[in-house]
């Protein structure tokens, strides 16, 4: 697949976990990589650009939007805490990030959204994307709005989203959840860059894992997307069983498919 299909791509949430490992895959999907994050993270290479912005600032984030021709979206925060900071980075912020889309023609975003969307969901259930929002904190809320939203710029103003509903992406699954929830980093680029070069992706919903075979996640639905995965957790399965305690189903967290972002808070503002 020609997977250079991009004059330029902006990349927010750059200096993040996921951000630094796309900052470098993404390079071959476009021949300019615009590259954002509110801290300040060094210099730009060759075939960079950095803009950095506060996606709570509107006036910032059109400066960030002006001028690419697609998006992918990993700011904001990333973890479950406090409303107003998430309110802040990932309801208020994908809200500029669409109206800048909006104004400055952008038609395809890939929306790092998360499993956090539908946590509550048990570990006997798979689900798929039709299943509705059973968000597990404050996080998973804003990325449901996100989803929302997403949805709603589709439908008024035909920018295409993928909702990519991350599962763990780490070099290795870190526990016996992950096994479920697992995406390795070549998948997530690959994931990444079906959502950017499919012919038609309309709003899409997409778990983001690669073939593992104990799974929640059913993407039955998002077939039009092209995503082939092609690593599995499968290969660590043995190792995390032999360093991991048995789950204790007293537990939520061993329960539930978010883990233990379900008993997570309440916060003080
Ligand atoms: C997420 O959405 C988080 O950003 C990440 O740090 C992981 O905790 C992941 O979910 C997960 O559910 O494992």
């Amino acid at each position: 697949m020609a997977i250079k299909q991009h004059e330029k791509i902006l990349l927010t949430g750059a200096a993040g976990g996921l951000g630094k490992v796309l900052r470098e895959s993404l390079k071959q999907n476009c021949t300019t990589l615009r590259l954002s994050d509110v801290v300040d993270f060094g210099a730009a290479a060759e075939g960079e650009e950095i803009m950095l912005a506060d996606l709570a600032d509107a006036a910032a984030v059109d400066a960030m939007v002006q001028g690419v021709d697609a998006i992918v979206h990993m700011g904001g925060k990333s973890l479950d805490g406090p409303f107003l900071p998430i309110m802040q980075a990932n309801i208020l912020g994908t809200y500029n990030l669409y109206e800048a889309a909006r104004k400055f023609g952008v038609k395809r975003v890939v929306f790092a959204s998360s499993n956090h969307v539908t946590g509550f969901y048990r570990q006997d259930e798979t689900i798929t994307a039709d299943a509705p929002a059973r968000p597990d904190g404050n996080y998973g809320l804003s990325k449901a709005f996100g989803e929302d939203l997403a949805r709603y710029y589709f439908d008024r103003y035909g920018i295409e989203t993928a909702c990519v509903r991350i599962g763990s992406s780490f070099p290795e699954p870190r526990d016996r959840r992950m096994l479920a929830t697992f995406l390795s980093y070549g998948d997530l680029h690959r994931l990444i860059t079906a959502c950017l070069t499919t012919p038609a992706l309309g709003f899409s919903i997409i778990f983001g894992m690669s073939n593992n075979s104990v799974t929640w996640w059913d993407n039955s639905r998002a077939r039009h997307v092209g995503y082939v995965p092609q690593d599995s957790s499968d290969v660590f399965r043995e190792a995390v069983f032999a360093r991991t305690p048995a789950p204790d189903f007293s537990d939520p967290a061993a329960l539930h498919q978010g883990g233990a972002f379900v008993r997570m808070g309440p916060y003080e503002q």
